[in-house]
């Protein structure tokens, strides 16, 4: 990938009075780099889901991948797959999210069928599609949001679909939670993060990233009608899930 990326160093100055964190043009420039050091198994979650592709997807079908940021899934779904095997549609809110995902497959994979909306998630009209892919969004939506959404996309997958659903989580037990949410920090520190930049990132994320438990996530996997789904990725408080469509 031609990675015109720069550091992200968006928590390193002291601000009066931190922003609300959003996905604007500031944010883009340095994404790569933010999410490689501060969500910890990303690349493992991106590298797996070629791997979990060429087990589930039926030869062809649609691939819809949501909140596709700069297109970091569909460029791991095009390394693991001809360009026949799928069709893929990234959307995202954000403006200079999409129009950097469209350049990048435009310049890395432009043999395959790689669309990006500019769209909201929860108001979409979704196609039939074979695997739908939530990595590290959800998260982002209004608690109250998420239902109605996975019941829409449980109804877009086609039978023996799957969902993916990747988030940073919280843990009911205290105690467990605090250790989780300080091995995380050190994570950061050891990944070039200053005390500064964990606090302030923190602070800006507060009220807009409100993780649910797993367990959480797993009861509303059902509720939307899945009747089986796993964690089959766990590193300390961020986890990938796998929702199966009987079919
Ligand atoms: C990756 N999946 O690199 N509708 C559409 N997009 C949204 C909405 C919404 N309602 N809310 C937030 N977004 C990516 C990483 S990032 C995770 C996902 C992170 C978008 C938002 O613009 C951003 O691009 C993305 O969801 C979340 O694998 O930044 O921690």
């Amino acid at each position: 990938m031609s990675d015109a990326s720069y550091r992200d160093a968006i928590f390193s100055t002291p601000l009066d009075r931190v922003a609300r964190f959003s996905f604007d043009e500031k944010v883009v420039a340095c994404f790569p780099d933010m999410i490689r050091r501060s969500v910890p198994g990303y690349g493992q979650v991106l590298g797996m889901l070629g791997l979990i592709a060429q087990r589930h997807l039926r030869h062809g079908a649609r691939v819809y991948d949501l909140g596709c940021s700069l297109g970091a899934g569909g460029l791991a779904l095009a390394g693991a797959l001809p360009p026949e095997a799928f069709a893929y549609t990234g959307i995202d809110v954000s403006p200079a999210m999409a129009e950097r995902a469209r350049q990048t497959f435009a310049d890395e994979c432009p043999e395959h069928a790689m669309q990006v909306d500019i769209a909201d998630i929860r108001q979409f009209e979704y196609a039939p599609a074979g695997m739908i892919v939530l990595n590290f969004t959800l998260q982002f939506l209004p608690p109250d949001d998420r239902d109605a959404l996975l019941a829409r996309l449980y109804q877009a997958l086609e039978p023996g679909g799957v969902l993916i659903l990747s988030e940073k989580t919280v843990d009911a037990d205290e105690y467990d939670n605090a250790w989780r949410v300080e091995r995380y920090h050190d994570f950061k520190r050891a990944n070039g993060y200053s005390d500064m930049e964990i606090s302030q990132k923190r602070n800006a994320l507060e009220n807009v990233l409100v993780p649910d438990t797993l367990e959480a996530h797993h009861d509303r996997l059902k509720r939307s009608g899945f009747a089986r789904s796993m964690t089959w990725f766990q590193y300390l408080n961020f986890a990938s899930m796998i929702a199966f469509k009987e079919g």
